[in-house]
């Protein structure tokens, strides 16, 4: 938070610099479902025996209450790199309620801890070699705990002795990156730590105002009979999840989905593996898609391997397919994923074995996964800024609306106007303004809750178009910003100084969604530049001339549906279109320099 601060004031003492400069916040604070809220147990239950296991896969938003008393830790999949097992538990500076331990804090202290439940060590003895071990994370994708001379910045772990009190055994200082996961291994082998009422805790010291200063927890294991350095456990898990189902999107309309499946399907959906083990494992896996809410799964994909001792993000990946699953145009909600066949016999190392993924096909588009990690703001010299996201159409459609989400960060700016804008593509950029409207700045009541605005007309798109918005060049105004998305090459932003060009600078997806009408029935025929080509006689019986050049021609009847394709044929203008139903139909010519439409009616 301190350098993005400190950013700001840079570029303002420089009157702003040359660049455009994007910018990203994390969050002061985020709604958290706290589960087990009504009889939540932070007192302890009975001590629980060895072994003593968890990967956080059996859980999300919070670590079970069987094993744990959580001060504050978050289970999820969406601040970890690459990690160990599905789910990490994030320590960061808001607890249980995602709410600031100390709003606007900025100097380091106590945030969250993980406790674990008495553990009934009593009958052992430091002969037994008891080890405690597990892997840590800085930063992963969230933000980086800051490196100090005074390493105030650290994650510590404790141990509870005999005596009741808490020793603290473990500290890492914060090295100031994102890292890699790192395996400690740490030896009970004092006899005051082994009693029927030991507990141990992880806590981080940090920033204590919102999202920041990420350390991410895995794969916790304490037994007896271990050596330092030795995993002899037999366990191959999911650790980075399923990949998006679509190529571009994290949800696209219905209708355009179906126009063309296989050109909007993923070319391959990948996971990764970990062997946490020593020993190589032959395991098989499958990939499935269905459609949620129904029973019969299409397989993808079977495979089998024999996954290398300690292999790390071992990738698996198959091309998905929704030939066999009945879709309804209406609308429709895909599950897809990977599930192994490990043979596991420990049900929380199965638990590890499978990831999936929701996507869902309504009346808009999406880059982003619905949850905002931070905030997207671009600051530039000159009076404005310009965003644009891609989007590319399998058949001509309507903008009606769009969906956008503003996190709630500091400063505020509820009420201010800004312009929603709509582009042509030209030159693999955005181009001529299709239409521009101003809209307000709202935050809503629940974090994660889009607020819809509906244009004052539908606006005609086919091909590519660009969707996004202008604003005052100097104001910090953070659109909603998920981290764990992205689409190269789909954001562009423009300044006066540089004009458009791809944001190169954060990897991720605004929140910011078009909708669709799914139809392109209004379809106008006249822009200046293209009344050359006429199609005639119009209305006609379907024979056809053209009256100039073209490359291309699509035709859609009234419900958007493509009835007819053909590239130019030679010199030949003529178009034969009899066999067509009498009706009126949206002509798509591609002439080389745009694309140009005409609405043609067929007669009996
Ligand atoms: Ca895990
Ligand atoms: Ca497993
Ligand atoms: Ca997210």
């Amino acid at each position: 938070m301190k350098k993005i601060l400190l950013l700001a004031v840079v570029l303002c003492s420089y009157s702003w610099a040359a660049r455009a400069q994007v910018v990203f916040t994390p969050l002061p604070a985020e709604q958290r479902q706290v589960q087990y809220s009504g009889n939540y147990r932070t007192a302890s239950v009975a001590a629980v025996g060895l072994p003593f296991f968890d990967d956080f896969a059996t859980t999300t938003n919070q670590p079970d209450p069987a094993r744990w008393i959580n001060g504050g830790v978050y289970v999820s999949n969406r601040f970890a790199d690459k990690p160990v097992t599905k789910n990490v538990a994030t320590f960061d500076g808001v607890n249980t309620a995602g709410k600031p331990y100390l709003p606007g804090a900025t100097n380091p202290g106590p945030s969250d801890t993980l406790t674990s439940q008495p553990i009934r060590l009593g009958a052992l003895t430091p002969a037994d070699s008891v080890y405690l071990s597990f892997y840590w994370q800085s930063g992963g994708v969230g933000n980086v705990p800051d490196r100090t001379v005074e390493n105030s910045f650290y994650l510590a772990l404790d141990f509870k002795d005999s005596s009741g009190n808490w020793q603290q055994v473990w500290r890492q200082n914060a090295p100031g990156q994102t890292t890699d996961f790192t395996q400690v291994f740490l030896g009970l082998k004092e006899a005051r730590y082994l009693h029927n009422e030991f507990q141990f805790r992880f806590r981080n010291i940090g920033q204590r105002s919102g999202l920041l200063d990420i350390w991410n927890l895995d794969y916790i294991e304490l037994d007896k009979n271990r050596r330092k350095g030795q995993n002899t456990t037999r366990d191959i898990a999911i650790s980075q999840p399923v990949s998006p189902l679509l190529r571009n999107y994290t949800a696209m309309p219905a209708i355009q989905f179906l126009e063309n499946p296989e050109a909007a399907l993923a070319d391959s959906v990948t996971a990764t593996l970990n062997n946490l083990g020593i020993v190589p494992g032959a395991i098989s896996w499958r990939g499935f898609l269905k459609r949620a809410g129904t029973s019969a799964a299409d397989t993808f994909l079977v495979a089998q391997g024999l996954v290398p001792a300690k292999a790390w993000q071992y990738k698996i990946g198959g091309k998905p397919r929704v030939n066999s699953t009945a879709l309804p145009s209406a609308g429709f909600t895909l599950v897809h994923g990977f599930r192994l066949n490990t043979q596991e016999q420990n049900p929380l190392q199965a638990a590890n074995d499978t990831t999936f993924r929701y996507t869902t096909f309504a009346d808009f588009f999406a880059y982003d996964d619905g949850t905002a990690e931070g905030g997207f703001a671009l600051l530039a010299s000159g009076n404005t800024t310009q965003v644009a996201m891609r989007f590319e159409l399998n058949r001509p459609d309507q903008v009606r609306g769009f969906k956008i989400y503003f996190p709630v960060i500091p400063p505020l700016h509820e009420g201010r106007q800004l312009t929603l804008r709509i582009w042509e593509e030209e030159n693999g950029q955005p181009g001529r303004v299709l239409h521009q409207e101003s809209f307000e700045v709202k935050y809503t009541e629940a974090e994660n809750e889009f607020y819809e605005v509906v244009l004052s007309q539908p606006v005609s798109v086919s091909g590519i178009f660009y969707l996004g918005w202008s604003q005052p060049a100097n104001q910090f105004i953070n659109f909603g910003f998920d981290r764990n998305s992205n689409s190269p090459g789909t954001r562009f932003i423009w300044s006066s100084n540089t004009g458009w060009q791809p944001d190169t600078y954060l990897q991720g997806a605004v929140m910011l969604r078009p909708l669709m009408t799914g139809s392109a029935l209004g379809i106008e025929n006249e822009t200046p530049e293209t009344a050359a080509i006429e199609v005639y006689p119009n209305p006609g019986k379907g024979e056809l001339q053209l009256s100039g050049n073209y490359r291309s021609i699509v035709v859609y009847d009234v419900t958007g549906r493509q009835v007819y394709a053909q590239q130019r044929n030679a010199q030949v203008n003529t178009l034969n279109l009899s066999h067509l139903p009498a009706g009126m139909y949206t002509f798509r010519i591609n002439t080389g320099k745009t694309i140009i439409t005409r609405k043609v009616i067929i007669t009996l």
